[in-house]
């Protein structure tokens, strides 16, 4: 995830096309801070960086700024607008994704039809201030035997922890600072691939 509070000393699209030549395939913009117009020049710029590379690009809850830049989705909040109707605004095609906090939300998510769930924070993280309670590994194993619905963990994940969590039967991981702080993008990532393609069964 691209968060421009986490590293304000590079560019995001510079960001982008590193990460992506060494595999990561999905991005997401995420600022909760700039005004419209910044996110939408800054968008626009990954927009472009992630159609060169091949790489699919989400919006963190702008719908409009999705919109406006023609992403590939949308990744919403449970603050954010109802999933039926930014399927209606978005048209065919797009991705819809949800983060849920608890097994009711989960079960709630379900019924919405989002085209996947991120799921948190699985542990501490200081990379959002005003996050839910921590649901740990234990939280992720219920909320995953909820749906089959594809459920990316987030929140406090490292290349030390994926292989739980890939054992534990989340499709994939959704971080931030672990990557993004690295002094080596692609030695970090590298690591996450380790630990991805390795399940660590202890979890389980
Ligand atoms: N959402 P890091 S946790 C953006 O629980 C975000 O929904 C969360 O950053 C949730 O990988 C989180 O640096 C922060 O911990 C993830």
């Amino acid at each position: 995830m691209l968060d421009p509070t986490v590293r304000p000393d590079r560019s995001l699209p510079d960001i982008l096309r590193e990460a992506a030549a060494h595999g990561i395939r999905l991005f997401q913009y995420r600022d909760k801070q700039a005004t419209m117009k910044d996110a939408y020049a800054q968008a626009h710029a990954l927009r472009q960086a992630a159609t060169d590379v091949g790489a699919l690009l989400i919006i963190n809850d702008r719908c409009d700024l999705a919109m406006a830049v023609d992403a590939d989705g949308v990744h919403l909040g449970q603050e954010d607008l109802p999933i039926t109707y930014v399927r209606r605004l978005l048209g065919p095609g797009k991705i819809i994704g949800l983060s849920t906090h608890s097994a009711a939300q989960v079960r709630e998510a379900v019924a919405e039809e989002p085209d996947y769930v991120g799921f948190g924070p699985i542990f501490s993280t200081s990379t959002k201030a005003d996050h839910d309670p921590i649901v740990g590994l234990e939280g992720l194993r219920a909320a995953r035997a909820l749906t089959m619905l594809p459920m990316f963990a987030i929140g406090g994940i490292t290349a030390d922890s994926v292989g739980k969590i890939i054992a534990i039967g989340a499709d994939g991981v959704a971080v931030i600072s672990a990557i993004l702080n690295a002094p080596d993008l692609g030695m970090a990532i590298r690591k996450f691939q380790q630990g991805l393609s390795t399940p660590d069964r202890q979890a389980l």
